[in-house]
């Protein structure tokens, strides 16, 4: 089976949402695939601050899952878009890139996390273009953790902010940026997450049938999407919605 999360935003500070993780990481079995689509953590630091950060059980979990033969796909967010090569490794974790074409069968799907496709939101693109750029990344992970933490809680301030003056149009995806990135790829179906508005789409226009499909958050429950071949659930707040595929 093939499933799909996003959004958790772990935390050491929420028990809670660790325990709903570790819940959903007991149902997987061997040669089950996971793919992750960002933002697993609330934030990242460099895999040096793992400690820091109190992500060292999350690490083992991982690393036990794919020890175990499921596996493991992660889709950087933006919260996490600086988990590395070594982290990976530590967990048995693939790479993927930010625009991912998954085949399953006849079916070609594409994932994303979802902020790119939020292109009305002019300060979060800005936000988004420094911090993927290598020569700032670079000067960010040359600081001590202190210092990074306290540049990242400064961000998460400023970002909680923002979004209180911002309409939920402004932090929703565009039809155009949805438009293009699919056109692009020739598929007719994407799943992403970030915007924490889980709904399967059915996008208007003319030509084929297309579908986006989001994700949810872990705030008060799993959100999970499961896929054959034949179909696609997502599930949110304890309830199941079917795609046949
Ligand atoms: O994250 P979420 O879903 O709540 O909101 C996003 C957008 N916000 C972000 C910012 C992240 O939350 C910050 C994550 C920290 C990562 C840690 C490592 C890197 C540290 C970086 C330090 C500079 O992505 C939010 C969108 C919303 O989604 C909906 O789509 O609206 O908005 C923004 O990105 C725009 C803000 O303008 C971001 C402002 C950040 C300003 C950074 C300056 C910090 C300077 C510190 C100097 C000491
Ligand atoms: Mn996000």
């Amino acid at each position: 089976m093939i499933y799909l999360i996003s959004d958790l935003h772990l935390t050491d500070s929420d028990a809670t949402l660790n325990h709903r993780f570790e819940a959903f990481i007991e149902r997987l079995r061997p040669n089950d695939d996971l793919y992750i689509l960002g933002d697993l953590f609330e934030y990242w630091l460099g895999d040096d601050a793992v400690a820091f950060l109190g992500h060292g059980t999350t690490r083992q979990r991982l690393a036990n899952l794919s020890a175990n033969g499921v596996g493991l796909y992660f889709l950087s967010g933006n919260r996490d878009f600086l988990v590395g090569a070594s982290f990976l490794a530590e967990c048995g974790m693939k790479k993927l890139d930010p625009e991912h074409i998954l085949k399953v069968g006849k079916h070609r799907l594409l994932l994303m996390h979802g902020d790119s496709l939020c292109t009305d939101d002019i300060a979060h693109q800005r936000f988004r273009a420094m911090v993927l750029d290598p020569v700032w990344q670079d000067m960010f992970l040359s600081k001590t953790i202190d210092e990074r933490d306290a540049m990242a809680r400064m961000a998460r301030y400023r970002s909680n902010d923002g979004k209180t003056t911002k309409s939920a149009e402004i932090m929703d995806v565009t039809a155009a940026a949805v438009n293009d990135v699919m056109e692009q790829h020739g598929v007719t179906l994407l799943i992403h997450g970030h915007t924490h508005r889980p709904a399967v789409h059915q996008l208007k226009g003319s030509g084929a049938i297309r579908h986006r499909v989001v994700l949810g958050d872990w705030d008060t429950a799993e959100s999970i999407i499961t896929l054959t071949e034949e179909k696609l659930t997502l599930r949110f707040h304890g309830q199941d919605h079917t795609l046949a595929l």
